[in-house]
C-alpha cells in the first residue's frame, strides 16, 4: 500500500500539469501562477483517505493480481477527483462556516490576497473535476455513469450543507427542533455519500459494475459516513486542534452538532436554559459555559460508548454481506476511521 501511495500521489502533479496546459482556456503566466498555487494549497495537504479508498478499493475487488499501470492512473486519477470535489467543498464551507484554519494552516479565504476570491476558486476546482473526467474516461463505456454519479453525489451533499444551514438561521435559532433524526439527516447527505460512497462507487464503475445492484453497499457506506461526521462533530469540541488542523465553530455557529443534540437529551431543566443562553454565541465566554456542560453531561464517555456500539453494528452489517472482496473493501474503509484522533 505505501508503494500504491507514493504512485497516487505522483498522478496529483500529472492532473494539475494538464489542468494548467488546458486549451480551452489561454493561461497567462499569471493565471498560472494563481491556479498552481490555489491547487497545492487546497488540493493535496489532507488526509487523502477519500482518494485513496478508490484505489484501495479496486485492489480489494479484483483480488489477487497485480494492478496494471493503467489502472493504478485511472483509479487514481478518480481518487483525485474526489480529492478536487473535497477541496471545492472545504474552500466554500469554511467561508459559510466563519471558520479560521483548515489542515494546519489559515482556511484559503483567510489569506488576505485570496479573500472572495476563494469563491471563485471553489467553484474553478469544481470544473477540474469534469475536465479530468472527460480528458481520461471519455472514451470508457462507464463514462456517463460515472458523471451521473459525480453530478448525483455533488446535488446531495449540497442539499446536506442547505440544511446545516438553515437550521442556524438568525431569528428561528431554536434548540427544540434539534434531534438525532435531524442530525441523521444532515450528516448523510453533506458528508456520507461524498465521502464514503462515491470512492467505492468509483471503483465498482471502473470494474464495470452496475450500481443499482450494490444498494446494500451504499447503505453500509451511508452509515459509516454518519459515524464519520459524528466523530467530526465531536473532535470540533474535543479534538486538539493541532492534530483535527482546524479549530472548532460548531459551538459559536449554533450547528446541529451530534454533541448538542445528546446535550439535549441528557440535560435537566437548568442545564437546558444554560444551553439556550450559551449555544450559539461567538463570545468565549459563552462557548466556555457550553463545552463545561458537555464536561458535565460526560459526553466524552457518551461519545466513547458510542463509538464502540456503532463499530461493532458496522462490523455486523459488514460480515452478513456475502461477498468477500465487498468485505475486505468496507472493513479496510473502517479501520481507516475508527476510533480516528484527526
Ligand atoms: C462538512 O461539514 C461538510 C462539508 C465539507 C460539505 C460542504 C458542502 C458544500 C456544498 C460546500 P463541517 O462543516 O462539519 O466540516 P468541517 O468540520 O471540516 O468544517
Ligand atoms: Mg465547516
Ligand atoms: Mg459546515
Ligand atoms: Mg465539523
Amino acid at each position: 500500500m505505501a508503494d500504491l501511495k507514493s504512485k497516487f500521489l505522483e498522478v496529483y502533479s500529472v492532473l494539475k500539469e494538464e489542468l494548467l496546459q488546458d486549451p480551452a482556456f489561454e493561461f497567462a503566466d499569471n493565471d498560472r501562477k494563481w491556479v498552481e498555487g490555489m491547487l497545492d494549497y487546497n488540493v493535496p495537504g489532507g488526509k487523502l483517505n477519500r482518494g485513496l479508498s478508490v484505489l484501495d478499493s479496486y485492489k480489494l475487488l479484483i483480488e489477487g493480481r497485480e494492478l496494471t499501470d493503467d489502472e493504478v492512473f485511472l483509479s487514481s486519477a478518480l481518487g483525485w477527483c474526489i480529492e478536487w470535489l473535497q477541496a471545492y467543498f472545504l474552500v466554500l464551507d469554511d467561508i459559510m462556516d466563519g471558520s479560521h484554519t483548515r489542515r494546519g494552516q489559515p482556511c484559503w479565504f483567510r489569506i488576505p490576497k485570496v479573500g472572495l476570491i476563494a469563491a471563485n476558486d471553489g467553484v474553478l476546482l469544481r470544473n477540474h473535476i469534469h475536465c479530468i473526467l472527460k480528458k481520461h474516461f471519455r472514451g470508457k463505456p462507464y463514462y456517463v455513469d460515472l458523471l451521473d454519479l459525480f453530478n448525483e453525489v455533488e446535488f446531495q451533499t449540497a442539499s446536506g450543507q442547505m440544511i446545516d444551514l438553515i437550521t442556524t438561521l438568525e431569528g428561528e435559532k431554536d434548540l427544540s427542533k434539534y434531534t438525532l433524526s435531524l442530525h441523521r439527516r444532515i450528516v448523510q447527505y453533506k458528508t456520507a455519500y461524498y465521502s464514503f460512497y462515491l470512492p467505492v462507487a468509483c471503483a465498482l464503475l471502473m470494474l464495470g459494475e452496475n450500481l443499482d445492484n450494490h444498494v446494500d453497499v451504499k447503505e453500509i457506506l451511508v452509515e459509516m459516513g454518519t459515524y464519520f461526521q459524528v466523530q467530526d462533530d465531536y473532535l470540533d469540541c474535543f479534538g486538539d486542534p493541532k492534530t483535527i488542523g482546524k479549530i472548532g465553530t460548531d459551538i459559536e455557529d449554533f450547528k446541529c452538532s451530534w454533541l448538542v443534540v445528546k446535550a439535549l437529551e441528557l440535560c435537566d431543566e437548568d442545564q437546558k436554559k444554560l444551553l439556550h443562553e450559551n449555544y450559539g454565541k461567538a463570545d468565549p465566554t459563552n462557548v466556555a459555559e457550553v463545552k463545561a456542560l458537555y464536561n458535565n453531561l460526560n459526553l466524552q464517555g457518551v461519545f466513547e460508548d458510542y463509538e464502540s456500539k456503532s463499530h461493532d453494528k458496522l462490523m455486523a452489517a459488514i460480515e452478513a454481506h456475502p461477498s468477500k472482496s465487498v468485505q475486505a473493501v468496507l472493513k479496510s474503509f473502517l479501520s481507516k476511521i475508527y476510533k480516528r484522533q484527526k
